[in-house]
């Protein structure tokens, strides 16, 4: 019988805190399994060149079906796995260590550029609002405020998991005012807003963008308004696969996110839909911020192509 590879504790502890939302935001998901893939390597005992390339691509599998939509996760797989090279298990460890520091410290530098770009947009008394939890967009805030830009804050709380919870508290550490608001209030407070800024999961090469559900709608009510819609997303969130017609995958998570099982049993039959994301069309977006600058939606192709080419690929599934 073939033995399968072994897959290192962090990998597998990485994966489960992905699954289970300990690990979330496209951001932190990519620089954690990147780590993890340098683990991986670091404390392998393949003896033989073909071993090693197997096992390391056995982890990165393991992470990259944790969850579907954030395309920062197989960006920074392939990244870490198309640079591993060398005759011996030595050089193939030493060339994946690289790899993985480089990704992890370009993710860093990636975010501190893009929040100067976005602070840009941002004016002193200007109010913004968010929804979800998303690192590249407090950068843009962060920046400003290191600027001496006075913003202020309305805050979603993104149900189901009020990861809203999460931005208000790093936006008072920023020593940003907060009105945190329930979701079904966001329309009444558009007209207090300057701006609406969120992240993204994933950038598709039309410019639409899938961000925390609810995203979409937000950004109509925001159109209605005359309210700039604002999308801060490093270049890792743009999707290669979708310059060849391939389609993001909305994640679909567990209906007890939405409801409780007693809550459930008292209300009767009912189906429960929990669908992760949504997607916002190129026409509701006015700019993408990303560490190369901002771009309408629709020229972010350009910049897609530059960096990936026409062909996408998979090295975790040879
Ligand atoms: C998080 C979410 C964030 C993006 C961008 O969803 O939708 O807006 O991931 O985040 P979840 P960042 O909580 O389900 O992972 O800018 O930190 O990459």
């Amino acid at each position: 019988m073939v033995q399968s590879p072994a897959v290192h504790p962090e990998v597998r502890e990485t994966a489960r805190q992905i699954a289970e939302m300990e690990t979330r935001g496209a951001a932190t998901i990519a620089d954690e399994a990147a780590a993890a893939l340098g683990a991986q390597a670091a404390e392998s005992d393949a003896d033989d060149p073909e071993a090693f390339r197997t096992e390391m691509r056995t982890a990165a599998r393991e992470l990259h079906d944790t969850r579907p939509t954030a395309v920062s996760l197989p960006n920074a797989l392939r990244y870490v796995l198309t640079g591993m090279e060398g005759e011996s298990v030595a050089a193939l460890k030493r060339s994946v260590e690289r790899r993985v520091d480089e990704f992890r410290a370009d993710l860093e530098d990636a975010q501190e550029q893009l929040g100067r770009i976005g602070a840009g947009r941002l004016r002193d008394g200007d109010v913004v609002m968010t929804h979800c939890h998303s690192t590249d967009a407090l950068a843009c805030v962060e920046a400003a405020v290191e600027r001496g830009t006075e913003v202020e804050a309305v805050v979603k709380e993104t149900r189901p998991r009020n990861q809203g919870h999460i931005t208000a508290k790093r936006l008072r550490e920023l020593g940003v005012p907060v009105t945190l608001i329930v979701d079904n209030a966001a329309h009444r407070y558009m007209d207090d807003v300057d701006h609406l800024l969120v992240g993204a999961d994933s950038i598709a090469a039309d410019g639409s963008v899938v961000n925390k559900i609810g995203t979409a709608g937000l950004a109509v009510s925001a159109r209605d308004r005359g309210v700039p819609v604002m999308v801060a997303a490093q270049s890792i969130k743009l999707h290669p696969k979708t310059l060849t017609g391939g389609a993001v995958e909305i994640e679909e998570r567990d209906d007890v996110e939405v409801i409780t099982e007693d809550d459930r049993a008292d209300i009767g039959e009912i189906e429960v839909a929990n669908p992760a994301f949504d997607v916002t069309p190129p026409r509701h977006v006015d700019a993408i911020v990303t560490e190369r600058g901002q771009f309408p939606p629709e020229s972010v192709v350009v910049l897609m192509r530059e960096l990936f080419g026409e062909s996408v690929e998979e090295p975790w599934t040879e």
